[in-house]
C-alpha cells in the first residue's frame, strides 16, 4: 500500500486521473488523501464527486470552504454565486448519496502512526494538535446531525469572530473553528484572522503572517498537509508543512504527493483545468 495526498481538485477530474495513472494507483491497494475543495470553479464538479464516491473506501478526505458552500446551497440556506459550477450536482439524480458522503468527511485528519495531519486551510498557531482535533470534532458533529446541519450551514458564513476565545459558544464558536480550518491564510500570533487577503507570503497584511510561519506555533514539529492557498504555488518555507494547492483550476497544475517517499508528481493544466499537452 502506498499513501498519496492530492491538492485542491475544484472539479478538475482529468488532471487527477492523469496523476493516478502516472503512479499506477490501485484503489484496492493504495490510499488517496484529499485536502478538500473537491468541487467548484472547475469543469467537472459532478463527475469528480462521482469518481471519488466510487472509490470512497480508498480515500481520506477533509472538507474545504467550497465543499461546505455546496452543502449550504444544497440545503437551501445559501444561493449559488456567479462563478459557482455546482448546479450540475444539485440537479443530479444521485445527489443525495454524494452529498451525504460529503458531509460525513472531517475537518482535520490525524494519522497517528505516520505523525501526519491534514487540513484544508490550516491549524491556528495558538492551538495544540489535541485542541485542534477536539474543535474539529465539534463541527464534524454538527455536520452529521440532521437537525443541526441546516442551522450550522446557515450560520457558518461570516468573518467574525476574528479572534478565538475558548469561552465562545454556539454559532460564533463553530464559525471561528470553521474559518480556521477551511478559510485561513494570514493570521496574527494570537490567531486573529485576516480573511480578505489571498495573495502570496510577500503580501502579508501589516502585523499578520501565514498561519504556519509564527515562531510560537504550537503544532511545530508536526507534519501538516494543507491546500487552499493557490498563490503559494506549493512553496512553503517550513520543514514540516506541505502546501499541496498548486492552482490546477487557475491554469497552473495539480500536485500529488507520495507520503511514503516525499516525491511530488505534477500535472500541468490549461486555463480550463484540463491537463496540458496530454
Ligand atoms: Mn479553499
Amino acid at each position: 500500500m502506498t499513501v498519496y495526498a492530492v491538492g485542491d481538485l475544484q472539479g478538475c477530474l482529468d488532471p487527477l486521473k492523469c496523476l493516478l495513472a502516472d503512479v499506477a494507483f490501485v484503489p484496492a491497494r493504495d490510499r488517496l488523501w484529499l485536502v478538500g475543495d473537491l468541487v467548484n470553479r472547475g469543469p467537472q464538479s459532478l463527475e469528480t464527486l462521482r469518481f471519488l464516491y466510487g472509490m470512497r473506501d480508498a480515500l481520506v478526505c477533509v472538507l474545504g470552504n467550497h465543499d461546505l458552500h455546496l452543502l449550504a446551497v444544497a440545503h437551501n440556506v445559501e444561493r449559488l454565486k456567479k462563478n459557482d459550477t455546482l448546479q450540475e450536482i444539485l440537479d443530479a439524480p444521485d445527489r443525495d448519496p454524494l452529498l451525504d458522503w460529503l458531509r460525513r468527511q472531517k475537518l482535520l485528519h490525524y494519522d497517528e502512526a505516520r505523525g501526519v495531519a491534514m487540513v484544508h486551510a490550516g491549524i491556528p498557531p495558538q492551538w495544540t494538535l489535541r485542541k485542534a482535533l477536539q474543535r474539529a470534532a465539534e463541527v464534524e458533529d454538527a455536520l452529521r446531525d440532521d437537525v443541526r446541519l441546516p442551522l450550522f450551514l446557515e450560520g457558518m458564513y461570516g468573518n467574525e469572530p476574528a479572534t478565538w476565545n475558548k469561552r465562545l459558544t454556539g454559532m460564533p464558536r463553530l464559525r471561528a473553528i470553521t474559518n480556521y480550518f477551511t478559510r485561513m491564510r494570514f493570521c496574527r500570533a494570537d490567531g486573529t484572522l485576516d480573511l480578505k487577503s489571498k495573495e502570496g507570503i510577500d503580501k502579508a497584511p501589516q502585523g499578520f503572517a501565514p498561519w504556519f510561519a509564527h515562531p510560537q506555533r504550537k503544532t511545530r514539529g508536526l507534519k501538516i498537509l494543507f491546500g487552499h492557498w493557490a498563490a503559494l504555488e506549493g512553496r512553503v518555507d517550513e520543514p514540516d508543512v506541505w502546501g499541496l494547492d498548486t492552482g490546477c483550476v487557475w491554469g497552473n497544475g495539480m500536485t500529488l504527493l507520495n507520503l511514503d517517499t516525499g516525491v511530488r508528481h505534477r500535472c500541468d493544466c490549461d486555463d480550463h483545468g484540463r491537463p496540458k499537452g496530454r
